[in-house]
């Protein structure tokens, strides 16, 4: 053999730069399911088994192209690492070279840039070029910008790309951007479709079986399962939410509703994440949508903006801060994750369905990773490692170059304002204007203080006093913190109190009933 092309579980695209001028008569195609990766962070189960499932597959699809394909399986080829796995494939098939792109961590990058000395063949690590933009494009946006924010770096991948532009250069609509049409609370009367799904084949089945044994540590329910593992079924996904869901994506966007867990989501994140679709089809599908008259311009704008701006601007920025950004903690948060994190039961009705759902399905969708989860982590001041550990485990879209920006920089504001230009603090009363949740909680969200005052009210004040030194001077926080100035100083003792009752009984375990599970 002349090559190895090592293919990563996140890199399941035919056109994927390492594939791109495979060959079968002089190359071998290298995969691995090492149990370093399944056991990093205790996945949630569905993710262990969307990986692995949609790497046998895509193995299979290259077999029937003619490819040879080194497939080092946890059932009968175990490996404990990336490393150990080509150390036997160079052996088996004595390649001078390895042909591999750039994997999406850093921790991984640091282990392949090791292989350049510790074999003896010649490494090639190539760009992964699945993005709208490169790496040094953002890093060419970023350098000399004292703040940075998405907003810029869309408007420059929309003219670049042209997408939804007119062709004297301006947005289509006039705008860039529609997001005050896009923040409606779900009507009673209106109920989500159902998004699609799909049975498990022998292959899924066969993990599906395994995986509660294979894996101890997994978290969450496998049960669900019925996420596309192929690239056939992933575009079916895309095109089902084009028709079905895409009308009303942007008018329900942040909304949340005890009715529905996906809302008028795409579930295409895993998608994406892995490699079975591109953001450019997709957002080229939505822009045709809007052309063809099926979808009004704030929903496609509002669903390009995630794709073209926020998952560029995320992954630029993930490898722009550094692998040091991960042990960001500008409030220094470090409280332990109540147990409830881990099984659900919690008397908070927002958190129970937002993690519950997240244990069920290994999904929640944006409002509830920032809005519920996040914002109580950042109120309650838990442990920012401990935190992005988790979104890390339980997201079925989870890797770090994208949850680690998320997590840390937006959800918890830990990067001191880098990712987001003030913290998504927000009281109760956010979750009742934009979800039914408060309506089955034992707490009331109109109240402030006394038992049945919503945790969140005096939790999201004691936030803004404890960290006055800091956030005190944000212009874009004046309002909040002038209204904790003109409130009586009794008023301001009573929240502090609450609060502070609230934050020992979580550390008591009071809010969950159930032991820890990882
Ligand atoms: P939709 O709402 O339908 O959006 C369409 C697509 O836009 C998504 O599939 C995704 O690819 C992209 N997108 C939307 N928002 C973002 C964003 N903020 N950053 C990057 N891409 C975005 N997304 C991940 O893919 N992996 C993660 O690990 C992850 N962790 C998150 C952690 C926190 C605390 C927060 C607040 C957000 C996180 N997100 C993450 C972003 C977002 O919540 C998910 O991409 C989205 O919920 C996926 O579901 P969907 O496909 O139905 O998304
Ligand atoms: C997350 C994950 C899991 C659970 N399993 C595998 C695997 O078996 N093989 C593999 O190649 N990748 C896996 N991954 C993804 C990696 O942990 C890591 O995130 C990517 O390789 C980064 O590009
Ligand atoms: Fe959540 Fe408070 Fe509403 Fe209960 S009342 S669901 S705790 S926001």
């Amino acid at each position: 053999c002349q090559t190895i092309r090592f293919v990563l579980g996140d890199q399941l695209t035919r056109s994927v730069s390492s594939l791109a001028d495979a060959d079968p008569q002089t190359d071998v195609i290298v995969m691995a399911e090492p149990r370093q990766e399944a056991t990093y962070v205790p996945h949630h189960k569905q993710k262990i088994v969307l990986i692995l499932s949609a790497m046998r597959h895509f193995a299979d699809q290259l077999r029937q192209e003619g490819f040879i394909v080194d497939y080092h399986d946890y059932q009968s080829r175990p490996c404990d690492s990336f490393s150990k796995a080509l150390r036997s494939s160079l052996d088996q098939y004595n390649c001078r070279k390895v042909i591999i792109t750039e994997p999406g961590e850093w921790r991984v990058r640091k282990k392949i840039e090791g292989w350049k000395t510790q074999f003896n063949a010649e490494l090639e690590i190539r760009p992964d070029d699945r993005f709208f933009a490169t790496l040094g494009a953002f890093e060419d946006f970023a350098r000399n910008r004292k703040e940075l924010r998405m907003e810029y770096f869309y408007r420059g991948l929309r003219r670049e790309s042209g997408i939804l532009m007119e062709p004297d250069g301006k947005p289509v609509g006039g705008k860039w951007n529609f997001d005050h049409d896009n923040r409606k609370r779900l009507p009673d009367d209106v109920t989500p479709p159902e998004p699609k799904s799909f049975a498990p084949d022998q292959i899924t089945r066969d993990l599906l079986e395994c995986v509660d044994t294979d894996f101890p540590d997994a978290i969450g329910e496998a049960r669900s399962f019925g996420w596309a593992v192929t690239r056939d079924d992933a575009l079916a996904v895309l095109d089902h939410f084009i028709t079905t869901r895409l009308p009303r994506f942007g008018d329900y966007q942040d909304a949340m509703t005890v009715k529905s867990a996906t809302v008028y989501h795409a579930l295409i994140s895993p998608y994406l994440n892995i490699g079975l679709l591109l953001p450019d089809e997709v957002c080229r599908a939505a822009e045709r949508a809007y052309h063809d008259g099926t979808a009004p311009l704030n929903a496609v704008e509002g669903f390009i903006r995630q794709i073209l701006g926020w998952r560029e601007y995320v992954r630029g920025l993930y490898w722009f801060m550094g692998p040091d950004y991960a042990t960001r903690n500008h409030f220094n948060a470090s409280r332990a994750l109540p147990a409830f994190f881990w099984d659900g039961n919690v008397s908070l009705n927002c958190l129970r369905h937002a993690i519950g759902e997240t244990l069920d399905n290994a999904y929640a969708h944006h409002i509830q990773r920032l809005m519920v989860i996040g914002n109580f982590s950042l109120l309650a001041g838990l442990s920012v490692k401990d935190v992005c550990d988790w979104y890390l485990a339980v997201y079925i879209d989870a890797f770090e170059w994208v949850e680690l920006p998320n997590t840390l920089g937006m959800a918890l504001y830990a990067d001191g304002g880098v990712m987001a230009s003030k913290p998504y603090a927000a009281s109760g009363k956010y979750i009742d204007r934009m979800s039914d949740y408060c309506q089955g909680c034992q707490f009331n969200p109109r109240k402030n203080t006394g038992p049945d005052a919503c945790p969140f009210n005096a939790l999201y004040w004691h936030f803004l006093d404890r960290n006055a030194d800091t956030l005190g001077n944000n212009p874009r926080l004046g309002m909040p913190y002038r209204n904790w100035a003109r409130m009586k100083d009794e008023t301001k003792r009573d929240l502090i109190t609450q609060a502070e009752q609230f934050l020992n009984r979580l550390d008591k375990g009071d809010f969950s009933n159930h032991p820890k599970q990882a």
